[in-house]
C-alpha cells in the first residue's frame, strides 16, 4: 500500500532564522533601496518550484518601484497607470527586452530567468529608470528608509550575505560576509557601501500643452 506523506507548507522549516541587515553609505547614513541577498554557503540553493509574479508600474512618468528584487524565474508585468504611452526596454545582458509603445497592461509579463542586474528605461521619457535585481537565491530583502533589511524564513545553516545598491561603487562581491545561523535564530550585521554619484536625467519641463508625450 502506498503511503503518501503530506507536508504542510510553512511547517517544513519550523525552526527558521533571520538576518537583520543595516545598510549605510560610507558617511554612515542609512541607505534605502539597497538589496541584501543571502546564499547558503554550501551552495545548496533551494528554489521554490512555483514561479513568482511581480509588477513594476508606471506612475506619473516614473517606474514604481525604482528598485525590485526578485528571484530568477520571476515574471514581471508592466502596468501603465499613466494616460501617456511608455516604451520600456532593457539592454542589460541578464535580460534584453522591449515593450513597444503601450497603454494599459502589456499582455505578456517579462520573465527574468538569468541572475544579474537589469536596468530598465523608457524610450520616450529619458529620466525614467528602474533596476531589477535578479537573485540566484530566494533569500533577500530590500532596505527601507532606515537602512534596515530583514531576510526572514531562513533554514538553519551558514550564509554568504552580500549587499547591492544602484549606485554601488565597485563589485558587489566585495560586500560579502559569512553569517552563521546554524546555532542561532537571528543574526545582525552592518554593510557600509561606497556609492558613486547619482546620474540623473532631468525631467522634461512640464508643458502647458497636454496631449503630447
Ligand atoms: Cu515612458
Amino acid at each position: 500500500m502506498l503511503v503518501v506523506a503530506t507536508v504542510v507548507s510553512g511547517a517544513v522549516h519550523a525552526q527558521t532564522a533571520e538576518i537583520a541587515a543595516l545598510v549605510k553609505d560610507a558617511a554612515g547614513k542609512p541607505l534605502a533601496e539597497a538589496v541584501v541577498v543571502a546564499v547558503p554557503s554550501d551552495g545548496s540553493v533551494r528554489m521554490p518550484a512555483k514561479a513568482r509574479e511581480d509588477a513594476i508600474f508606471q506612475v506619473d512618468k516614473e517606474f514604481v518601484p525604482k528598485v525590485s528584487v526578485v528571484r530568477a524565474g520571476t515574471a514581471i508585468a508592466y502596468p501603465n497607470n499613466d494616460t501617456v504611452r511608455h516604451h520600456v526596454y532593457s539592454f542589460s545582458p541578464a535580460k534584453k527586452f522591449e515593450l513597444p509603445l503601450y497603454q494599459g497592461v502589456p499582455s505578456k509579463p517579462v520573465v527574468f530567468d538569468q541572475p544579474g542586474v537589469v536596468v530598465l528605461g523608457c524610450n520616450i521619457h529619458d529620466w525614467m529608470v528602474a533596476y531589477v535585481y535578479v537573485s540566484e537565491s530566494p533569500h533577500f530583502a530590500k532596505s527601507g528608509a532606515d537602512g534596515n533589511a530583514t531576510i526572514t524564513g531562513l533554514p538553519p545553516g551558514a550564509y554568504v550575505v552580500r549587499a547591492w545598491h544602484p549606485q554601488l561603487e565597485g563589485d558587489e562581491v566585495q560586500t560579502r560576509k559569512v553569517v552563521d545561523l546554524s546555532k542561532s535564530r537571528r543574526a545582525s550585521g552592518e554593510w557600509s557601501l561606497a556609492l558613486k554619484p547619482e546620474l540623473r536625467v532631468r525631467r522634461a519641463p512640464a508643458s502647458k500643452h497636454s496631449g503630447g508625450y
